[in-house]
């Protein structure tokens, strides 16, 4: 077995964004296309000489073969060791605590997340640093660079490692480490909650139903859910893993999780419904006839994460994605706890969490998150809310209505449209940063602008700057219009406009979401003109 060289050159748009670089599955499969990507990383890391990677992904199409190569370019690059998943799975939350627990250089997941799999649908790859997290700017940076001047690659000739099979054996000079997915993770959950208070409440009748959308948290529910805490059997639903995701789309929200939102409106609904992602690190958290938003849910998670274990000593601080709704600031506020806005894309938490500033944090995008891996994770989320309701013996409705009760509501929805022609969304943007300096102290369907702006992060920890991170209008009285494109899609462009309004009024508390918003959704289309700018007349998806 000897490492080959093979010549190559710069192929154009390898730049990963929010999360990873995402492409359909079929151009990931075009000659040269993974490997100058990896190769790009490792040039972009310092090289692998003496280093050890985990690597592991969510199962989607392609997942074993692009395994395969990777393997083959690090054995050629000089790397140690590599520890993969068990059938080169992992969740990205499970991958993110190896990094951490081995103590690796960082590790490459395969995932296009939430994105349907398949041939003709969504592949991706991400790099994670040493500290479990997501690569921050400044490497992807490096990474786009590499891309750029790229020549050669190194690849060993090898047969396929066997990764179905536990325990280690050498590719090359390179061991490679084939691990259980699961027992790490679980073991770590193990620690962070009050197991035996969540066992309790499931033999008192508790009753809970995740679906794992035929993604990678079948494996993890199913084993910590009902083979650990006793939930009954067959409250894992879509359990096995697929490469297409039964066909389906993995992204926990409404719309593409509405099986779960049928069985959860129904009269005789489980206690608690809860999905997760491609990948496992979103979630979706649904009461009996009563969903949660994820900026509610997060919110909710802040004000009573003390009563779990992980958090008995309090919360260091919080922290949200801009364009997340601002419940979170509410509970921080009465709490006193610092709360970070930061940027879309989990790599933006990364420093706060190292540095000890916050222990919770979490985005609109159904991502949520602490300091127990620099991921975020969305069975431990689950298992949160569990640990939570086990504690209070509160129903989620209860719990819900007594949040808003205390903190006040505001109301979320995001609106998308996907797809949007690429020069259009731009034009649109551009024309709408062009208003902004205008816009404070004009009335816009009888509210008034207070502040108006383009999102910028400057990073507290290390002093970076990140620029372009979305546009924000917001209203007297707690209105607030943010739109932004997004940096996960593969096709067009996908316009986010995210609404929000706020009440402090009870009356108001158990209004439905869309027509508590009516007044900001008038006012967002009349602003940018959405209708004429995209040429469409509803969104593809609200949450
Ligand atoms: C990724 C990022 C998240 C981000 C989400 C949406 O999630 O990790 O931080 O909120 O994309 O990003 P965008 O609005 O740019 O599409 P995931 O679950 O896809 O990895």
């Amino acid at each position: 077995m000897t490492p080959t060289t093979v010549k190559t050159a710069p192929i154009p748009g390898q730049k990963p964004g929010t999360s990873g670089l995402r492409k359909k599955t079929r151009v990931f499969m075009e000659p040269h296309y993974l490997e100058n990507f990896i190769q790009s990383i490792w040039n972009a890391i310092g090289g692998l000489s003496g280093k050890t990677l985990v690597l592991g992904g969510d199962g989607r199409y392609f997942n074993d073969r692009a395994a395969q190569v990777i393997l083959r370019m690090a054995a050629a690059s000089g790397a140690a060791k590599v520890i993969v998943g068990q059938g080169a799975l992992l969740s990205t939350p499970a991958a993110s605590n190896l990094i951490r627990q081995r103590k690796t250089d960082g590790g490459i997941i395969m995932s296009a997340s939430h994105n349907p799999g398949g041939p003709d649908e969504d592949f991706g790859v991400k790099f994670n640093m040493p500290n479990g997290g997501p690569a921050p700017e400044d490497a992807t940076d490096r990474m786009v660079k590499a891309t750029q001047e790229i020549t050669e690659y190194h690849i060993l000739e090898a047969q396929d490692v066997d990764l179905s099979t536990l325990g280690v054996s050498t590719l090359g000079e390179m061991q490679v480490e084939v691990v259980d997915p699961v027992a790490d993770y679980a073991a770590l959950m193990e620690k962070l909650f009050d197991f035996n208070a969540i066992r309790a409440m499931f033999k008192a009748g508790f009753t809970v139903r995740f679906d794992a959308m035929h993604a990678i948290t079948g494996p993890y529910a199913t084993a910590i859910l009902e083979e650990t805490l006793g939930a009954a059997k067959g409250s894992v639903v879509n359990g096995v893993p697929s490469p297409d995701f039964g066909g389906g789309h993995p992204d926990p929200n409404p719309i593409w999780a509405k099986d779960l939102m049928d069985v959860m409106m129904a009269g005789s609904a489980p206690d608690l419904g809860a999905a997760s992602d491609g990948d496992g690190d979103r979630n979706m958290i649904v009461g009996r006839g009563c969903y949660v938003g994820p900026s509610d849910s997060l919110a909710v998670l802040a004000a009573n994460a003390h009563l779990t274990p992980a958090f008995s000593g309090g919360l260091k601080g919080v922290a949200r994605s801009m364009p997340t709704s601002r419940a979170l600031d509410r509970v921080a506020e009465k709490r006193g706890l610092d709360c970070y806005e930061t940027p879309t894309g989990w790599k933006f938490f990364g420093n706060l969490l190292d540095d000890g500033r916050i222990s919770l944090c979490g985005e609109e995008s159904a991502g949520t998150g602490s300091d127990h891996v620099r991921e975020k994770d969305g069975l431990w989320a689950v298992l949160l809310w569990l640990n939570i309701l086990a504690v209070t013996g509160k129903s989620v409705q209860q719990t819900m209505t007594d949040h808003w009760a205390e903190f006040g509501r505001n109301f979320y929805s995001r609106h998308d449209y996907e797809a949007v022609d690429t020069d259009r969304a731009n034009a649109m943007i551009e024309a709408l940063r062009a208003k902004l300096p205008k816009l404070p102290g004009t009335e816009i369907l009888g509210r008034t602008v207070e502040s108006a702006d383009e999102f910028a992060y400057d990073d507290p920890v290390d002093g970076s700057r990140s620029e372009g991170q979305g546009l924000r209008v917001s209203f007297n009285g707690g209105g607030r219009i943010v739109y932004r494109l997004s940096g996960t899609g593969t096709v067009g462009a996908t316009l986010r406009v995210y609404i929000e309004d706020a009440s402090d009024d009870p009356s108001t508390f158990l209004s439905e979401t869309q027509h508590a918003l009516s007044e900001m959704i008038s006012i967002a289309d009349h602003l940018a003109g959405i209708a004429e700018n995209t040429g469409r007349t509803a969104p593809d998806v609200r949450t």
